[in-house]
């Protein structure tokens, strides 16, 4: 009998929603398995896909599945939903979208819910990411709400980021956060069926001239209607550009820079427990004890290790 890490390798896709489980219920088996995989990752494109509730995000990406899978790819997609996995109209809307590539061995679609997860949701939605690389997934679509700070950092995963907006749904330069203007390596104006696409576009065009980003990439912008699916090839084409031509190397650092300090900080938290966080605090509280001395004992436990 093969063991997980081979059958995953292979591509064998009950050893890949074996190890999905794993990695969601961060089970002492997980860490060995992405350790075993790692070296045969990297080959992925990861999408990013983020944009206010109702956007249009799954819709966009069941189009782009569908665009993926027309070239032949095997696409990954992990809906990252900020309540629960199915709990919500929009997820049960998602999932009946997404049943007609249910029965497709070429699409593996994984929904996860915010909370919950040790170490993040950025964590698992990466370590998941891995393993669909490793298992010769050649694209892997994140769809995240695009508002709090875990979904920025989910962003941070992606090779590619598409941010969406929407015409005349608040979406205007002005009100949109600054995170997640910085993010956007590719803008999708989606909803262009309705008003306001022109000016919008106009306006995004306007700030990106003025903010010039430090990697030097230009944000291309691309007008959609999602339900009808006709920008799917733009889109493709964009992120395929920003492949080639964009700061990959740059981004692919920056990244396994913040999640190897994401990894060192969950495991220096994992040497002390919750309880002794909590009395330390009462103790600093009541000042009987310094905080800087707390953190020192503790950084010094690890040293001894
Ligand atoms: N008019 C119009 N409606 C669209 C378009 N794209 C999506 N919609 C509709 O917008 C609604 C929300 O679409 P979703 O794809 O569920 O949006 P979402 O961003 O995934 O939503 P959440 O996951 O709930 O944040 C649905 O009713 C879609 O049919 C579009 O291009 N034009
Ligand atoms: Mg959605």
């Amino acid at each position: 009998v093969k063991r997980l890490p081979e059958r995953l390798l292979a591509g064998d896709a009950r050893a890949l929603a074996r190890a999905a489980t794993l990695i969601e219920s961060r089970s002492a088996g997980a860490e060995d398995l992405l350790r075993e995989i790692f070296r045969h990752t990297g080959k992925a494109t990861v999408v990013g896909i983020t944009g206010s509730a109702g956007a249009g995000k799954s819709t966009l990406v069941d189009q782009l599945v569908a665009g993926y899978r027309r070239r032949n790819q095997r696409v990954g997609v992990v809906a990252v939903d900020p309540t629960s996995p199915y709990s919500g109209g929009a997820i049960l809307g998602d999932r009946i979208r997404m049943q007609q590539h249910h029965a497709d061995a070429g699409v593996f679609i994984r929904s996860m819910a915010t909370r919950g997860y040790l170490g993040g949701i950025a964590a698992a939605t990466s370590d998941l990411t891995l393993l669909l690389d490793a298992a010769g997934f050649n694209t892997v679509l994140i769809e995240t709400v695009g508002v709090g700070q875990d979904e920025i950092e989910v962003a941070r995963i992606a090779d590619v980021t598409i941010v969406i907006v929407v015409p005349a749904m608040g979406d205007d330069v002005q009100a949109m956060k600054a995170g997640i203007m910085e993010i956007a390596d590719i803008f999708v104006i989606n909803k262009s069926d309705l008003p306001g696409a022109e000016r919008l576009e106009r306006e995004l065009q306007g700030a990106l001239s003025l903010a010039k980003r430090q990697d030097g990439w230009n944000p291309s912008i691309i007008r959609a209607v999602a339900t009808e699916g006709a920008a799917v090839d733009a889109i493709v084409s964009a992120v395929d550009e920003f492949q080639q031509r964009g700061p990959k190397k740059q981004r692919s650092i920056d990244s396994w820079e913040l999640r190897l300090r994401d990894l060192y900080r969950s495991k220096a938290l994992e040497r002390i427990s919750p309880q002794q966080v909590r009395d330390a605090a009462i103790d600093v509280a009541e000042r009987r004890r310094d905080p800087y001395s707390v953190v020192r004992e503790w950084t010094n436990a690890l040293d001894r290790r």
